[in-house]
């Protein structure tokens, strides 16, 4: 296993500031947050990005995009509406290779990305 810091933080090893924790996922705000609401959704197991995704883990990732929901309307922010990025590899300016979603909300956000 490499030396991954969202799983360290997954195990409780490294502290963050943990909004949301299930057996299989973990939702803690981002240390550089670019919008009012700015939290990563992360699964518990190891996958290094969208890359390496396999069939097995396609459940996995409905509960943690439903759960975004859920937690959206929990908070409030669902209504006004929200986005949610996967940066992918070298190109999509992965920097951690654990794979996760920003979860950005709590303004007009701009777009196009990139
Ligand atoms: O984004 C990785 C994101 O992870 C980036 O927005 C900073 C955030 N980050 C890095 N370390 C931490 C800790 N320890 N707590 C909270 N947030 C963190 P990427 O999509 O890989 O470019």
């Amino acid at each position: 296993m490499e030396d991954c810091i969202f799983c360290k933080i997954a195990s409780g090893e490294i502290k963050s500031d943990i909004i949301y924790e299930d057996d299989k996922m973990i939702f803690f705000n981002d240390l550089n947050p670019t919008a009012p609401i700015h939290f990563l959704a992360v699964p518990k197991k190891h996958i290094r990005s969208l890359n390496e995704l396999e069939k097995e883990d396609l459940n996995l990732i409905g509960e943690i995009l439903f759960k975004i929901k859920e937690y959206a309307e929990k908070e409030g922010f669902a209504e006004n509406g929200y986005r949610v990025v996967n940066n992918c590899g070298e190109d999509g300016l992965q920097s951690i290779k654990h794979i996760h979603f920003h979860v950005l909300a709590g303004k007009k956000l701009a777009w196009p990305a990139g």
